[in-house]
């Protein structure tokens, strides 16, 4: 089916959350949707409020602007505007926006008659964001624990936070999610070479079949996962590798809060060793 007879038959009212038929068209190519107007409005003024806070001072460099969260005194409280309030409001924007995106991609899914894999997906990045900003933070009684936005200032945390317990590399939930990024971009680089390969056999020849990417993955490790079965891996990987992010950042200090090289020593204090 061609894409624009595609769109005339798919793009139809239904498959909603909220309001009905509300906001139920198309702009241009994009769906609205209640969710739609709801992830513009939270942008914007999470927009907007940045770049009041840079107005504030004290620089325009671009690198360096910094909308910091309260100092730890305050502890969860909302702190005046200039003092942290704006990261706290920026904050809620933000939450507003990411939740808004993945209902929205939640409707477009069931307009479809998809399944719900892409909002989930994206469910998992959320979740990082909101373990970085929000859970750890109240876990550890403070909202000055959160992470500020500005390209150096979140730069600054990451390394400060980091060595706060010494050496992040030690910390095993850090060593699972980094085995599993790499895993990603190694099963990414195997999949996305092999789909190439099959799709340019070269100049004058047909494309090739799946049967051929069957057979050379059998024939060089004696077993292959299937054309399904690679995405499913993939998706996989990558959502332990954040999964496991959200792990490793959010046990540092709320269960482990010496340096992670230290937290070895059960290991070192096994009777075992003579
Ligand atoms: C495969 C297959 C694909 C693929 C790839 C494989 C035809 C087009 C890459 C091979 C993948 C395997 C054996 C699993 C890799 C696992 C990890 C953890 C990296 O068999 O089916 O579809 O793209």
């Amino acid at each position: 089916m061609a894409l624009l007879s595609f769109e005339r038959k798919y793009r139809v009212r239904g498959g909603t959350l909220i309001g009905g038929d509300l906001f139920d068209f198309w702009v241009g190519p994009f769906y609205v949707g209640f969710f739609g107007v709801t992830a513009a409005f939270f942008s914007v003024l999470g927009t907007a409020l940045i770049v009041y806070g840079a107005s504030q001072g004290p620089t325009w460099d671009i690198w360096r602007i910094n909308i910091a969260p309260p100092d730890v005194s305050y502890g969860l409280t909302l702190a005046p505007l200039m003092e942290g309030g704006l990261w706290q409001a920026v904050t809620v924007c933000a939450m507003g926006s990411f939740g808004s995106w993945a209902l929205r991609e939640v409707e477009i899914a069931r307009k479809l008659g998809i399944g719900v894999h892409v909002p989930v997906a994206f469910g998992f990045a959320i979740l990082a964001y909101f373990t970085l900003e929000v859970v750890r933070p109240v876990l550890l009684g403070a909202w000055g624990y959160a992470f500020p936005y500005g390209i150096f200032s979140h730069l600054e945390w990451v390394s400060n936070t980091g060595y706060q317990y010494v050496n992040f590399h030690y910390n095993p939930a850090h060593m699972i999610a980094v085995s599993l990024f790499f895993t990603t971009t190694l099963a990414l680089a195997l999949h996305g070479s092999l789909i190439l390969s099959a799709a340019n056999p070269g100049k004058g020849q047909a494309m090739k079949t799946p049967e051929h990417e069957d057979t050379f993955f059998r024939d060089i490790i004696g077993y292959s996962v299937g054309t399904l079965g690679i995405h499913r891996v993939g998706l996989f990987l990558a959502l332990a590798a954040v999964f496991f992010s959200a792990v490793c950042i959010v046990i540092s200090g709320p269960v482990w809060s010496q340096g992670w090289p230290e937290w070895w020593n059960w290991w070192r204090n096994l009777p075992i060793w003579g």
